[in-house]
């Protein structure tokens, strides 16, 4: 009997019905499967599982190589070809972000539709590594499916009970930025919490990991790992999101310059009084605004937005010359 191939949550998680995932673990707890690699068509079939340097001719958005001992950490952003493939061989481990692939479409589609993301919202992103490389502890603020199709790395893991849900990313020994100091309540750990668990990643196995689990990695043979990264909005990302489609902003009143917006060093009074009263203002539509209504146009802009964009991309020749050529 031949199998049929299907992409999505059931065969990922090796479960039969999604919801079992979706209504007890998602986005909160972890999950951790070991399975046949076969199953996962497109993830174990691109060549990158057995070729890195395959990986790297893949068109992807952005690379890095990181290179990581217990004293020293430093990056190389967007190396060339050769230097990527060249710095992986000897230990750095290479990052590959939203790699595109056909293999990956069927993928894309299902995980969005079954997570609840708009279509483009879930990203594939690799990570190749040698044996001894690794990641000091950290966290990551998405939702993120670790995808082991090549070799064995070994994962500590734990919940965050230093920030819920971080809106960015954090390493153990740096200084927490601007934004995760309005989160953090007290001082962040220097090291992975100790009640971390160990999770043997072999081919085959996934992990889903929630947004702003600490982890820490360390590869025990060569490894290719694929983060099937799901971008989840926030609540903050939904009002901007409104923000900046609503009629409302493109009204007089709010499209109007701050003509003395600055005094020395700060915002001038004039702006302070006047803020006040925008907000006042902001708050009382906002109390009166239908939300369906708001965010239905505001998704429809968008949308439209986005298609203009692709018809544009994909017949240059409708884009008028510049000016005076
Ligand atoms: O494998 C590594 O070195 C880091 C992996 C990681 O942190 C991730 O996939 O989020
Ligand atoms: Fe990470």
């Amino acid at each position: 009997m031949t199998s049929t191939f299907s992409p999505g949550l059931r065969t990922l998680l090796q479960i039969d019905d999604p919801r079992t995932f979706l209504d007890q673990c998602w986005p909160d707890r972890h999950v951790v499967v070991h399975g046949p690699i076969e199953r996962l068509t497109g993830f174990a079939d691109i060549s990158a599982a057995e070729d890195v340097r395959a990986l790297l001719e893949h068109g992807h958005t952005y690379r890095r190589v990181d290179y990581r001992s217990s004293t020293q950490f430093f990056s190389v952003e967007n190396p060339s070809i050769e230097e990527a493939y060249h710095l992986y061989q000897i230990g750095f481990t290479l990052y590959v972000y939203d790699v595109d692939s056909p293999a990956f479409n069927a993928w894309k589609v299902a995980l969005a539709e079954e997570l609840n993301l708009p279509p483009g919202g879930v990203v594939m992103t690799a990570f190749a590594s040698r044996p001894g490389a690794g990641s000091r502890a950290h966290f990551d603020a998405q939702e993120n499916f670790m995808v082991q199709v090549r070799g064995h790395k070994r994962w500590r893991i734990a919940p965050n009970k230093h920030v819920a849900y971080p809106s960015d990313n954090y390493f153990v020994g740096s200084e927490p930025n601007a934004t995760l100091r309005k989160q953090i309540q007290g001082p962040l750990p220097q090291d992975i919490p100790e009640d971390a668990l160990t999770v043997d990643m072999q081919p085959g196995s996934v992990m889903f990991l929630p947004r702003g689990y600490w982890h820490e990695t360390d590869t025990v043979e060569d490894s290719l790992h694929w983060v099937v990264q799901a971008q989840v909005p926030i609540w903050s990302d939904v009002l901007q999101f409104i923000l900046k489609h609503t009629p409302l902003m493109h009204e007089l009143p709010w499209r109007s310059p701050v003509a003395r917006a600055w005094k020395g060093t700060g915002p001038s009074a004039d702006l302070m009084r006047e803020l006040g009263a925008k907000l006042r203002e902001l708050g009382s539509w906002l109390e009166q605004a239908n939300a369906e209504e708001l965010l239905g146009s505001a998704v429809r802009e968008q949308v439209q937005q986005e298609m203009i964009q692709s018809i544009k991309a994909a017949q240059p020749t409708l884009n008028p010359p510049p000016e005076g050529r």
